[in-house]
């Protein structure tokens, strides 16, 4: 039996709205969550683990700043300490615009960290353990850039794409899988969205069909084991476990889009022809969304108080989102909602007007308010619902904006269209 630890989607160094500084480091409180998170992962991979699949998406983009960097580094170190082999795997998030190249996480092959594998292209490997032998193909996330030329892409749809993409990346994998040892156990890690990769009930419906994998292109009965990453909610895509087609998920939460799901990492007992895996969860912070209508209300600021005294608020991540009418606006007492938000680690509050008539101004946005752009587009997105999948993506295309970087808009675009709303955090 050979064990394996396998983690994806870690995004360390994101989610640093919802944190505050710490005074004691001079770190936003995030990166210190991200950090504990990971560390319970690497505590129990130096514990029991034979080898680490991580399935890619390290940090928020491919240039992190190098305190970020740092953090996950210092931890992945303890890794190569414990001669656990590892193989980190090159996801969306940290691939240049351009595509060329895991910016982010080439530099482990580059320092040749001993036991580290960075999977930046389709490739088999076999790597020793101390229980023994274990071969791993490599499925970096694709871009249509890594499979196809620019003339073959031109003019086409997503949809077109997307099939020319698996065409052409059926016979690659097909390749591998022949040159794979009948006898040794195998596993297939991967960066991808899978046409079964369920969003939760109320998302299922707004996955797109661009870039997506047929499910049956990963339930290969030479696999043991699919080791996926790119979706932040866990679950495993075939349930009859032949062979288990599993995300971890994220490990921490990322944002509210994932408040209600449980973070962690998956332990695998593995040998030819069989695996067993659990989920094992972590103590990522809590977020919290309170979500009232006091429109209807006698004493609003009292209604909204006992909502908070109702949820359990202590060091989570809180948002307040009430509405009330325009006429109300003089009963709240904002001092005394604050004060029970104290108890919360970071906490926002986001009075709605409800609208009579036209669709009201956002009081955050008033002529007397003076707002950075990017605060200024955040309340925006944050007042609508409908482009919620869409919000940080937007936001982080409008600081590379503001940045002065280029940005490879097609893409986005054709996803705009094609989808109306995509997974933009994944
Ligand atoms: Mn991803």
């Amino acid at each position: 039996m050979i064990k394996i630890l396998h983690l994806s989607d870690i995004h360390i160094g994101s989610s640093f709205t919802h944190g505050r500084i710490n005074p004691e480091t001079g770190l936003n409180t995030r990166l210190e969550d991200f950090v504990r998170t990971l560390g319970d992962c690497i505590d129990r991979a130096i514990k029991e683990a034979d080898l680490v699949l991580f399935g890619g998406d390290a940090f928020p983009d491919a240039t992190p700043p190098p305190y970020v960097q740092q953090a996950f580094a210092r931890q992945f170190h303890r890794l190569a300490a414990a001669n656990i082999p590892t193989i980190l795997l090159v996801g969306n998030h940290d691939l240049h615009s351009q595509g060329t190249g895991g910016a982010s996480l080439s530099i482990y092959r580059t320092l040749a960290v001993p036991g580290f594998i960075v999977g930046d292209t389709i490739e088999t490997y076999r790597i020793q353990t101390k229980n023994g032998e274990i071969q791993v193909i490599t499925l970096p996330w694709l871009t249509r850039s890594t499979l196809l030329t620019r003339p073959e892409t031109e003019g086409r749809s997503m949809t077109e794409v997307n099939t020319m993409l698996i065409d052409r990346l059926n016979p690659v994998l097909e390749g591998e899988i022949r040159k794979l040892d009948p006898d040794l156990p195998t596993v297939l890690l991967g960066h991808l969205m899978a046409d079964r990769a369920n969003l939760g009930a109320e998302r299922f419906l707004a996955v797109g069909k661009g870039f997506t994998l047929p499910i049956s292109l990963l339930t290969r009965e030479e696999f043991d084991y699919v080791a996926l990453g790119h979706v932040h909610k866990h679950q495993n895509l075939n349930p009859d476990n032949n062979p288990p087609v599993i995300y971890p998920g994220s490990i921490e939460r990322v944002d509210f889009s994932e408040e209600k799901e449980d973070k962690g990492y998956v332990l695998i007992d593995v040998k030819k022809g069989d695996a067993k895996w659990k989920f094992c969860p972590v103590p990522a912070r809590p977020f919290c969304t309170i979500n009232i209508d006091v429109s209807q209300v006698e004493d609003p600021t009292e209604k909204i108080l006992q909502t908070i005294a109702k949820k359990e608020i202590e060091d989570a991540v809180v948002r307040l989102i009430y509405k009330l009418r325009s006429d109300q606006i003089e009963a709240i007492e904002t001092k005394s909602i604050q004060e029970a938000l104290k108890i919360a680690h970071t906490h926002t509050i986001t009075p709605e007007l409800v609208s009579q008539l036209a669709r009201p101004r956002l009081p955050e946005l008033g002529a007397n308010n003076t707002l950075d752009p990017i605060e200024a587009l955040k309340t925006y997105l944050g007042n609508r619902e409908d482009l919620k999948d869409l919000s940080s993506e937007m936001l982080d295309a409008a600081e590379r904006l503001l940045n002065g970087e280029e940005i490879d808009f097609n893409l986005d675009s054709d996803r705009l269209e094609n989808q109306g709303s995509q997974l933009s955090l994944l």
